[in-house]
């Protein structure tokens, strides 16, 4: 065998048996991680070098990965499933199925990336999938689906449609495509589908937009109905949490992944956008929705939950937490899957009575400097007398 390939192998195996650390960091709401979970290196080099000598003499990669993030996530067969959004050198994303046994570490890619049947107008780009297992038996993918604006002006070669694509599936291999989604709200992203039925129909969370970046005149955490999803048609959507001024939501938000059922009521993570003079500055929040009414929120603790820290402030596009996967556990145990800065896939640990304690008992944003120095002030009267 060829030396540097047996080199690259050698290196690719380290990789993906390397064993994952917690790091010292403590908040009390969550864990960190040490190692990304799935980066570009993790894509198995089968899929980007021709490994036939006599074809390729110089062992020259043929094809690349720029990025692994963005992964939707859930338990299958008792290992834990990342739905990574691939993108290549040529900028088009594609999906793949990663597993590990721990959640942690060892997340292995399987053999192939997924093939999503194409509708009659193809998919030019595709990312963000969110997966749910739904009571009606399919686990759902839905993602986004991106196109050139039929309507874009000659010599515009950027302005491009977003919808939310929607495949299902019982074995995360064979995949049923269905219809796009069909919301008269404008431009979708962040389509995420409810994991119950509710009312006998099933509920999706949205996020309505005017253009392909810009919320403009649109915008918030959306929610609407579907009767049938072989005819995704979304009915009375509307907005649940909206952006506002001067949080950390201000300029545009989005759901992550699907909620999580917990006693005290429905766990939601999200991503809240803020403009900056370096750019857009992408942070995660949480917040509740109540059990039997998951389209009334009961707490949103004021800030973010996660913000880029060290390394994962860098990336394709910096200064961005991003997150559509999370794992629950029958033990109670969370695994928070985040993407920084559009680039690589991290993990972080946390426990359902911890998040439900951080949502329901972290003051919530009172909009106003003064009013965030007053809950301080609170804080630090409660506390007087302990000695620790
Ligand atoms: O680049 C940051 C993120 O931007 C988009 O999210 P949103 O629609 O909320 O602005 C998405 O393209 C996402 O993939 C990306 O991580």
């Amino acid at each position: 065998m060829n030396q540097k390939l047996q080199e690259i192998q050698a290196q690719y195996e380290a990789l993906v048996t390397k064993k994952n650390t917690p790091i010292t960091e403590y908040n009390g709401i969550y864990q960190r991680y040490q190692n990304p979970v799935l980066t570009a290196q993790h894509v198995p080099l089968n899929w980007k070098f021709d490994l036939n000598l006599e074809r390729n003499p110089l062992l020259i990669q043929r094809i690349g990965v720029n990025a692994v993030f963005n992964a939707g996530a859930m338990k299958f067969n008792g290992k834990y499933i990342l739905c990574a959004r691939i993108e290549g050198w040529d900028r088009k994303s594609y999906f793949a199925i990663a597993e590990s046994a721990t959640g942690i570490d060892n997340f292995r890619f399987w053999d192939e990336p997924i093939r999503i049947p194409q509708l009659e107008t193809p998919d030019t780009n595709v990312y963000d999938m969110r997966l749910t297992q739904h009571d009606d038996g399919y686990i759902y993918g839905i993602f986004c689906t991106e196109r050139k604006d039929p309507k874009a002006p000659k010599g515009d070669t950027s302005s491009a449609i977003a919808n939310a694509g929607i495949v299902r599936t019982k074995d995360l291999k064979q995949w049923e495509r269905l219809p796009d989604l069909i919301s008269n709200t404008g431009q979708q992203r962040n389509v995420v589908m409810h994991p119950h039925f509710v009312n006998g129909k099933y509920m999706v969370y949205t996020r309505p937009q005017d253009g392909f970046i810009d919320v403009g005149s649109g915008g918030g955490i959306g929610l609407g109905y579907i009767t049938d999803m072989t005819n995704p048609v979304v009915e009375n959507e509307h907005i649940i949490h909206n952006k506002q001024y001067h949080t950390i939501y201000e300029l545009k938000n989005g759901l992550g992944p699907a909620p999580i059922k917990t006693e005290k009521g429905w766990l939601h993570l999200a991503h809240g956008v803020r403009n900056t003079a370096a750019g857009l500055r992408y942070v995660l929040y949480m917040f509740m929705t109540k059990l039997d009414a998951p389209d009334q929120i009961i707490a949103v603790p004021g800030g973010y939950f996660i913000a880029p820290e060290d390394e994962e402030r860098i990336g394709d596009v910096s200064n961005v937490v991003f997150a559509n996967g999370w794992i629950a556990d029958d033990n109670g145990s969370v695994f928070i899957y985040y993407a920084s800065s559009d680039t690589r896939m991290h993990v972080a640990t946390s426990s359902i009575e911890r998040l439900v304690d951080y949502c329901l008992n972290t003051p919530a944003d009172k909009y106003y400097s003064h009013e965030s120095v007053n809950t301080i002030i609170e804080l630090i009267d409660a506390n007087k007398g302990i000695r620790v």
